[in-house]
């Protein structure tokens, strides 16, 4: 671990600013980001960047609900153009194969491929037939998700995610996708970050469907992880030849301090935001600390439902972003002590490569049967701004590079990890901060639509470039 660590400083040295203007991104020569078959991709999401909410039968989504409401999202900001993606498709996926990224992971919106009987949308399922067979055309390795949080409305208006029968309805739906788009797809993930579905949605009300409950939090996640189990046979019956999956973020959270109740703190934030979702997938079982946090929210379980939740998984999405340095509440849990003079993005988040590192090394010591992994999503929100017609994404270059040194170290010591996907293609709708935050790699300017390929993207195509001209 010791050398691990110095390739984290070494990344973070003076050389690698002076050498800025150079190349500031390019991984060094022993990094086993130039293996051929480590997957370079971006990623997006159908409600961030599709627009067109009510074209072609599209059925409102608890997103459209939510971000209707005043005082939801930032500015009033909705999905209803966005990228205006859904009409711009083929420019989207020209531009991607133009910077050489080798993988798109894209979701689907549910409530765009079904009708409100539950009967299949042509319309709407045509859209992904395009897209995707597009996709395969570029040679572009292909990941999608089946559930990036634009539930039907209608659905929720029968209990949601607080409902056992949606995870019965996420079975149907994955049942027509995965008759539909066989062949197209290389890799399923059933759910986007289910933590944030369950409690920024449920259990505090900052994302859609806006319910702030603690009960409904860990009730709501059993159905997800339900319906992410009741899922993975389907796909791999309508489409044996993909990866099956299950995306999920992860947080590190580090103690302010030595003390044994600072120690505490974090490990039960870790509990909150990591264990809660891998436990029940990859050991069968709900944290019992999680239920010391959060005193009586222990969900309806019924029997088999947790073998049905941790039947293996042929990979693990990892979405990772920053860490939260925590204290003792001085009662059953934690509280944020936000660190003095680190570096943090437009989102306030703290820039923290070690925490993905470390997390990953935990996370093959914690769970023996630790599925190979893919980081699904990793980035950084920057107010960039068009000058001259280029995008200088100075901070952004230097995150990706921190945090592919971070994976590489992980690598090194032993995890399986085999790509990873930028968040994101595109400056796109960042739920409830609109359009303000912008994550892309490419610019947008929401009102022309016109793509600018940042400074950032233009150094990973550089380096994909050197990478495939290797013998
Ligand atoms: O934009 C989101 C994405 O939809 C899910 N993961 C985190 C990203 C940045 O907040």
């Amino acid at each position: 671990m010791a050398n691990d660590a110095s390739a984290v400083s070494d990344a973070r040295s003076p050389a690698v600013s002076n050498d800025k203007l150079a190349d500031p991104f390019t991984p060094p020569a022993d990094s086993s980001l130039w293996r051929k078959n480590f997957l370079l991709g971006a990623a997006t999401a159908s409600y961030q960047i599709e627009g067109a909410v009510d074209e072609d039968g599209r059925l409102p989504s608890i997103w459209d609900t939510f971000s209707a409401k005043p005082g939801k999202v930032l500015a009033g900001d909705t999905g209803a153009v966005a990228c205006d993606h859904y009409h711009r498709w083929e420019a989207d996926v020209d531009m991607l194969a133009s910077l050489g990224l080798e993988g798109y992971r894209l979701s689907i919106a549910w409530p765009r491929v079904k009708d409100a009987a539950g009967l299949p949308n042509r319309k709407g399922l045509d859209f992904y037939k395009r897209l995707l067979n597009r996709l395969k055309e570029k040679g572009i390795t292909t990941f999608v998700t089946l559930y990036h949080w634009d539930l039907p409305q209608h659905l929720e208006d029968r209990g949601g995610w607080l409902n056992r029968d949606t995870a019965y309805r996420f079975a149907d739906y994955a049942d027509l996708m995965s008759r539909e788009l066989a062949g197209t797809v290389d890799a399923w993930a059933t759910l986007n970050e289910p933590w944030c579905s369950a409690y920024l949605g449920y259990g505090n009300g900052h994302h859609a469907p806006g319910l702030a409950d603690g009960r409904f939090a860990t009730q709501a996640m059993h159905h997800l992880l339900l319906a992410h189990g009741l899922a993975l046979p389907v796909l791999r019956a309508n489409d044996p030849a993909s990866q099956k999956g299950i995306v999920a973020n992860i947080g590190r959270g580090t103690a302010n301090s030595a003390s044994a109740a600072d120690q505490r703190a974090a490990h039960l934030f870790e509990v909150q935001h990591n264990a809660w979702i891998l436990d029940p997938l990859l050991k069968g079982a709900y944290p019992q600390d999680l239920f010391e946090l959060w005193p009586g929210t222990e969900p309806l379980v019924l029997d088999g439902d947790m073998q049905t939740i941790s039947a293996p998984l042929d990979f693990l999405g990892i979405n990772y972003y920053f860490r939260t340095n925590v204290a003792s509440d001085g009662a059953h849990g934690f509280r944020d002590v936000p660190l003095e003079g680190v570096e943090r993005t437009q989102m306030g988040w703290e820039v923290y490569p070690d925490g993905l590192r470390d997390l990953l090394t935990g996370f093959k010591s914690t769970y023996h049967n630790l599925p190979p992994i893919y980081i699904t999503e990793n980035g950084m929100a920057s107010d960039d701004k068009v000058i001259d017609g280029h995008v200088d994404d100075t901070q952004r270059i230097s995150f990706l590079k921190l945090h592919l040194a971070a994976v590489n170290q992980a690598i090194k010591a032993g995890v399986d990890i085999r790509g990873y996907f930028l968040w994101s293609l595109m400056d796109n709708f960042e739920w409830a901060f609109g359009y303000e935050r912008r994550f892309g790699v490419v610019h947008v300017d929401y009102s022309t639509q016109k793509r600018t390929i940042k400074r950032s993207a233009e150094l990973v195509a550089k380096f994909l470039k050197e990478r495939k001209a290797r013998v």
